[in-house]
């Protein structure tokens, strides 16, 4: 199939991605996360007063004619309870296929991975740094720092998003904020999928 594009160029900050035609923004605020947050009392809290941005995206509409999906990320800076703002994460549907590569632009954070095998890890987010996120590699970004953090992600298209299996389950690891700053802790409510 002929793929919707022709050539093209973009600067990668968020300002040219939103002023793209057509482009998808989607936007999550904490109400559009229930579950998601560690500390509910701290999310019933904040919806009582505000019910704050957490992190929206713009996509580049792909009709299937292009193997490629690009977005732009933002998550603002900001804590629930003690839990930094963050993405809601995802595993990709069509595991075998999924893989993706973040290149973050600006901020400080993590990005927290799983598989279903029960392998985890946190990788340190930092500008000019590219992360690869392999096949079947659930994965969830993290703004730890003071200012936005913003990233540019790209994946196959044809893949989809599973967000239920992360509804259900959650990671294993939460980032809190401590006393000296960030800190990886376990999620005790998490439950891994192979026994869901
Ligand atoms: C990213 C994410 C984006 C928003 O483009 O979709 O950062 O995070 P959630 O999809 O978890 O809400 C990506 O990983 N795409 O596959
Ligand atoms: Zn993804």
């Amino acid at each position: 199939m002929k793929s919707m594009f022709t050539p093209f160029q973009l600067k990668l900050d968020v300002s040219t991605f939103s002023e793209l035609q057509l482009i998808q923004h989607v936007k999550r605020y904490l109400g559009d996360m229930p579950g998601y947050f560690h500390d509910q009392q701290a999310v019933a809290t904040l919806l009582t007063k505000d019910n704050p941005l957490i992190y929206e995206y713009w996509e580049i509409p792909n009709d299937g004619s292009s193997l490629i999906s690009i977005s732009m990320t933002r998550i603002a800076a900001g804590v629930v309870g003690d839990e930094y703002f963050m993405t809601k994460g995802h595993f990709h549907t069509l595991e075998e296929d999924g893989e993706e590569i973040y290149f973050v632009l600006q901020g400080l954070g993590y990005v927290l991975l799983q598989n279903r095998d029960g392998e985890r890890q946190t990788l340190n987010l930092s500008p000019e740094n590219l992360y690869y996120v392999p096949k079947g590699w659930a994965h969830r970004a993290v703004n730890c720092g003071e200012e936005d953090l913003k990233f540019v992600s790209l994946w196959p298209n044809s893949v989809g998003h599973d967000y239920k299996s992360i509804e259900l389950g959650g990671f294993p690891q939460l980032i809190v904020k401590g006393t000296h700053g960030p800190s990886v802790i376990q999620n005790g409510h998490y439950h891994s999928y192979q026994t869901l």
